[in-house]
């Protein structure tokens, strides 16, 4: 079998009539089954995988029970498929709902790959104000939806009344285009460090489930204006948003928004189809998702594919039963989801990029090196990041590297920072914390022991980070 020649499916798929000859795959084989189609009446069911694989077809007929099949097949190979579109045409993978997931830049570190999750390394992360969208980090729940633009419709329905609006991509490319720069962080952002307190549940995120990024679209107040739902409203209290994702019963993402945010002028809500420039990557939302800034991750819905404002909150799992905060004393038996509100505004964070936990670093003229990114949600903006290295005896402020020009309360993106810190010559180890203050003065808690909750959410605590000297 060595010496026959290897094909790409792709030429395979171009043996699909007589003319060209039918060829079809089975597993890692390549077969010419023209003339076996000619003295085989009846046999033509097979033509269905013509220049493709015949495995699902029989799978329908059962032909795979009768040994007898694979040795006339054997007998028509004419060579060999190679490997990776070996693996793209698997049974396995064909049934397998994650199968079209997009491709994913290596240096984004998955913490779980059936959904998708990843983060960028903080040392790469604090590097750039806006984060590159291949670098961008991914919180998938569900596989990746396919859509294709040219059949895509965003609905809106505004309960209560009979009308149900749509849009196609160009018509909502047709409102006045949108610019912001907004941070978006997962509410189990840092949550790996208060797992240490004591076990929680959740994909086990380090400092890099947050990104920022150039959000560009149409303002929702436009769209929901033309719905006839403006800052006006009394009644109706909530946008639902969902997506086109779904799970294995068919159940689609969802979350909602107050709807004083969305149709506030300052809210900046907005239904973006590009990021950073570019049309949104299929990870991130393609081709339209909300972008709530100030708000938690999990309100920003991905793959758009209805908004409902209502009187009340979406009834998704994500709204109701999951991305709340609970005491610590709070347990898995004793926790109440409809005792906690939905969380919406992220408190302030904070995290060190460089060095990182463990590092060995170099003092260079008695100082080391140290940097990061603070954010608060609200759109209030960072005021001041103070860094200690002696459990807070001492603080020192850091320099502001990268920090945007709006005033708060629609200051919503991150601020990069960085910082010279003195060091003592007989020092061969020390812990470095840092900590944020906001707009609003309000700053991190202390310690992960008093802000533990059960799911690991609003993991803010200061971060510390202990690394070795080299004088
Ligand atoms: N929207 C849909 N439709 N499905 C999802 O799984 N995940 C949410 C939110 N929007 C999600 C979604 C969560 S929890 C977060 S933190 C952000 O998307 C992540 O956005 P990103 O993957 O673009 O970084
Ligand atoms: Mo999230």
């Amino acid at each position: 079998r060595n010496d026959l020649p290897t094909y790409t499916l792709a030429e395979v798929n171009n043996h699909s009539t007589k003319d060209t000859k039918i060829w079809v795959t089975y597993k890692e084989g390549v077969y010419d089954i023209t003339d076996f189609i000619e003295g085989h009446p009846g046999g033509e069911q097979i033509l269905m995988a013509a220049g493709s694989s015949v495995e699902p077809f029989w799978l329908i007929y059962g032909i795979h029970e009768n040994p007898h099949v694979y040795e006339i097949l054997e007998t028509l190979r004419i060579g060999n498929l190679n490997r990776d579109d070996q693996k793209e045409l698997s049974i396995e993978n064909m049934n397998d709902p994650y199968a079209k997931e997009p491709r994913r830049h290596t240096a984004l570190k998955p913490a779980s790959v059936k959904p998708f999750n990843a983060e960028l390394s903080p040392q790469l992360l604090c590097e750039n104000f806006l984060t590159p969208n291949e670098l961008f980090y991914v919180r998938n729940h569900l596989p990746v939806p396919e859509i294709d633009v040219d059949t895509y419709e965003l609905e809106i329905e505004v309960e209560d009344k009979s009308k149900i609006l749509t849009f196609t991509l160009d018509e909502l490319k047709k409102f006045p285009k949108h610019t912001i720069t907004a941070t978006i962080m997962c509410a189990g952002n840092r949550r790996s460090e208060m797992t240490k307190v004591k076990p929680v549940k959740g994909l086990s995120w380090g400092p890099g489930a947050i990104g920022t990024a150039q959000w560009t679209g149409v303002r929702l107040r436009d769209v929901l204006k033309l719905a006839g739902v403006t800052d006006d409203e009394e009644r109706l209290k909530h946008v639902q948003f969902e997506g086109i994702d779904f799970d294995a019963t068919s159940k689609q993402y969802g979350a909602s928004i107050p709807l004083w945010k969305a149709v506030d002028k300052r809210g900046d809500v907005i239904l973006a189809y590009e990021m950073n420039g570019v049309p949104i990557p299929r990870d991130h939302g393609y081709p339209v998702r909300v972008i709530v800034p100030g708000i938690v991750g999990a309100r920003n819905v991905k793959w758009l594919g209805k908004i409902y404002v209502s009187e009340s909150e979406s009834s998704s799992h994500w709204q109701q039963n999951d991305y709340k905060g609970f005491s610590p004393c709070v347990d898995w038996d004793t926790v109440d989801f409809t005792k906690s509100p939905a969380i919406q505004e992220l408190p302030v964070i904070s995290a060190i990029c460089r060095p990182l936990e463990g590092d060995k670093i170099h003092v260079e003229d008695g100082f080391i090196n140290v940097k990061g990114y603070a954010w608060s949600g609200g759109g209030q903006k960072i005021v001041r990041v103070d860094v200690t290295i002696d459990g807070g005896k001492t603080w020192q402020v850091a320099n502001f590297d990268a920090q945007d020009s709006a005033p708060p309360p629609r200051h919503w993106a991150w601020t990069l920072w960085s910082i010279k810190i003195p060091v003592n010559n007989e020092l061969n180890e020390v812990e470095i914390w840092a900590k944020a203050t906001d707009s609003s003065y309000n700053t991190q808690p202390e310690n992960f022991e008093n802000i533990w909750n059960l799911r690991g959410v609003l993991s803010n605590a200061y971060h510390k980070v202990k690394v070795k000297l080299i004088h």
